[in-house]
């Protein structure tokens, strides 16, 4: 690691030692657990309930989250969809892209919100104004910004209250929709308005808050890690928080253009090398049991994941070595929590693009 100077002196240091740890009071290891994705491989609808004609940016994956997820909880849904690109891009008067109730909140009340239906429709059944035995889903559906900074407190209590209600975080790590500032899910080096690359600071200083860990130490039947790249494991997520007792909390990281500054051809190219470097590590948090769902027998160095994209275009090869070490050391802690090497080795040999099918 370089020596940090300067203003900054010693940042990069304390940053990279304060990390988080899989390994959570009451948190267990999960057996193996064969037929993983048997219990996935369910049939999606054809009918479309976050419909086409949407203002979303070309090559944005927060439709293929979304469109997904409704495809998973059907039309018995009630979307809660605080301000960020998702509510911006979708909701233009006088169209709406939402074949499914859904309600615009403030940037910050998105929990707040979601619990107050949930509780509402629980009385409504009390009372028999609506039938007992119908499942109606209420869905949080808020970015990163409004999950892990300003709606933190809302999220925070609604999980302490066991709402039943599936809190999905599109993370596309920033303020995206008010012009690609940091959020507390930006990633260490990556350069944004507010954590803009200069001279002496090599874009954002801060590690990611670990959202996923975060939810799950509030004791919820059901947290995960997701990543549109690999839409199998994400339906059956979706799926998985449907049916959860509780609270769940789904962490699903959703490439952006102009905010990462990729080629549009590249929005699933980039996912997928988050995940075959280990960056992303797609997980699930099952009633306290932890499993990683996507093992990577060998990784692909950081920089493969790095390169592709202009907000990390400045970084020195100190500073990409730096990032290359924190995933290192998170995919040993994964490791060690598992009892065996589900995230394999970085292996240099291995192409960062390589073409489909190979
Ligand atoms: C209290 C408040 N502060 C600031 C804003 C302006 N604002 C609207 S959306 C947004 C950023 C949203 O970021 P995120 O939740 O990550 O969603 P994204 O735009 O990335 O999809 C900001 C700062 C606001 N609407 N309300
Ligand atoms: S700015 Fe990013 S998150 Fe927002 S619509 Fe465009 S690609 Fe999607
Ligand atoms: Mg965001």
């Amino acid at each position: 690691m370089s020596e940090a100077r300067g203003r900054f002196g010693g940042i990069r240091e304390k940053i990279y030692i304060r990390r988080h740890h899989i390994t959570l009071p009451g948190v267990k290891i999960a057996e193996e657990y064969p037929g993983l994705y048997e219990y996935a491989s369910f049939e999606l609808p054809q009918e479309e309930f976050f419909l086409p004609g949407h203002g979303l940016c070309a090559s944005c994956t927060i439709g293929v989250i979304a469109r997904h997820m409704l495809k998973v909880l059907g039309p018995d849904t009630i979307v809660v969809n605080p301000t960020g690109c998702a509510e911006v891009s979708t909701v233009v008067y006088p169209r709406g892209n939402w074949a499914v109730p859904w309600i615009h909140v403030a940037f910050g009340n998105g929990g707040a919100v979601a619990s107050g239906i949930e509780a509402a429709i629980k009385a409504l059944k009390r009372r028999g104004v609506i039938d007992s035995t119908r499942k109606i889903n209420v869905v949080v559906f808020a970015g990163d910004g409004a999950t892990a900074d300003i709606g933190f407190q809302a999220l925070s209590g609604m999980l302490e209250r066991g709402h039943r209600v599936i809190y999905v975080m599109y993370d596309n790590e920033g303020y995206m929709n008010t012009g690609i500032q940091r959020s507390g899910t930006t990633p260490f080096g990556a350069s944004t308005t507010t954590a803009p690359a200069g001279r002496k600071v090599p874009g954002n200083v801060t590690h990611k808050k670990p959202m996923a860990l975060i939810a799950a130490a509030h004791g919820i039947p059901y947290v995960a890690t997701a990543n549109p790249a690999y839409v199998h494991d994400m339906v059956y997520k979706f799926k998985k928080a449907a049916e959860a007792d509780g609270p769940s909390f789904l962490h699903i990281l959703q490439s952006c253009t102009p905010g990462w500054r990729f080629e549009p051809k590249y929005a699933i190219r980039v996912l997928e090398l988050a995940t075959e470097t280990g960056y992303w590590v797609n997980y699930e948090i099952d009633r306290g049991e932890f499993r990683v769902t996507m093992p990577v027998p060998k990784r692909k160095p950081v920089k493969c994941f790095l390169q592709l994209q202009g907000r990390f275009r400045h970084l020195k090869p100190e500073e990409v070595e730096t990032i290359q070490a924190v995933v290192d050391r998170d995919v040993a802690e994964i490791n060690k929590a598992m009892g065996r090497e589900v995230i394999g080795p970085v292996d240099p040999s291995l192409a960062c693009i390589t073409p489909r099918g190979k």
